[in-house]
């Protein structure tokens, strides 16, 4: 079997050996050095324009769980199949970032923080935890498992997806008409959704509107869901109290970019989740064992939904 692996990220040689080292059998070439042979199968994260150009394989592994950047590609083969990764350890991390995210709005400590740079010492009245609702936006894999999360922790939890979802303990909306329900009792909104042509912008001025007064959103999708400017008009006026953004329309987010000195935003570099390359690789391995062998394999696409 001949893999061809490309990586955007700067170790592509460190996770090409961890990848090699489970699947002794396989030749591996790491492109571009070596990729003009023909490929059984890819492996690929982010691949560059003309990555496929003239050529053919098998299956498509994505090292990620989102497939936007690969499905915008015009040259990617109509029907070979993409696989992406699942949680592979991303799914507790992005439970952490939640609950950190929760825990410190409830807890005003971004006030505090504020109120540390004038010295000022002010108590806030304290909010109980029961009445402090969070809204999941995108109850996938990783959204269903942050849904829980919180729920353990005591939150009331909510979740709006595309299609219907059934969570123990989680109120559940789904599609359009479920939407303004899921966001009028909304506190925090959470927006773990895919980008898809559908979902491009969706944080915008008409959807943040119907939050109540004071709401805060964390975005944890893509960048593109957010509209940049809707968002500041949102925090300017009051009507949201702050926003703790992990992904950005253009990264690594510019260094004179509104966000990094908005006093009500929060940023962090896209590590709401970050790939474990040995969970990861060992999950491709074994997704890419199982397709050889003719099993089916998790993680499959569908290029009509975008995820
Ligand atoms: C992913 C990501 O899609 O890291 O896995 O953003």
């Amino acid at each position: 079997m001949k893999v061809l692996f490309q990586s955007a990220d700067a170790d592509a040689q460190a996770s090409l050996d961890l990848l090699a080292r489970q699947l002794p059998q396989a030749h591996f070439d790491l492109w571009p050095q070596a990729g003009g042979e023909a490929h059984d199968v890819a492996v690929c994260w982010k691949p560059p324009p003309g990555f496929f150009r003239g050529r053919r394989f098998r299956a498509i592994f994505n090292m990620g769980a989102g497939v936007d950047a690969l499905l915008q590609d015009p040259e990617l083969p109509a029907a070979t199949p993409i696989f992406r990764l699942e949680d592979a350890g991303m799914a507790e991390q992005m439970e952490e970032y939640v609950a950190w995210a929760a825990l410190g709005y409830l807890r005003n400590m971004d006030v505090y923080v504020r109120q540390q740079e004038r010295a000022e010492w002010k108590q806030l009245d304290p909010r109980p935890r029961e009445n402090f609702s969070i809204g999941i936006m995108g109850l996938g894999l990783l959204g269903q498992r942050v849904a829980r999360y919180l729920h353990a922790m005591g939150f009331p939890v909510r979740g709006w997806n595309r299609s219907e979802r059934g969570i123990d303990g989680v109120t559940c909306y789904a599609g359009e008409a479920g939407l303004s329900k899921f966001l009028t009792d909304t506190q925090m909104l959470v927006c773990m959704l895919p980008l898809t042509p559908e979902t491009q912008g969706v944080l915008n001025a008409a959807l943040l509107a119907q939050l109540p007064r004071g709401a805060y959103l964390v975005s944890i999708g893509r960048g593109l869901q957010l509209v940049e400017a809707d968002l500041l008009d949102m925090l300017d006026s009051g009507h949201l109290a702050g926003a703790l953004l992990d992904v950005m329309p253009q990264e690594p987010l510019p260094a004179d970019h509104a966000f990094w000195r908005h006093p009500l935003i929060t940023v962090t570099p896209h590590i709401s989740a970050q790939t474990l390359m040995e969970a990861s690789m060992r999950q491709i391995a074994e997704k890419i064992d199982a397709f050889m062998r003719g099993e089916s394999v998790s993680g499959l696409i569908d290029r009509n939904k975008g995820y």
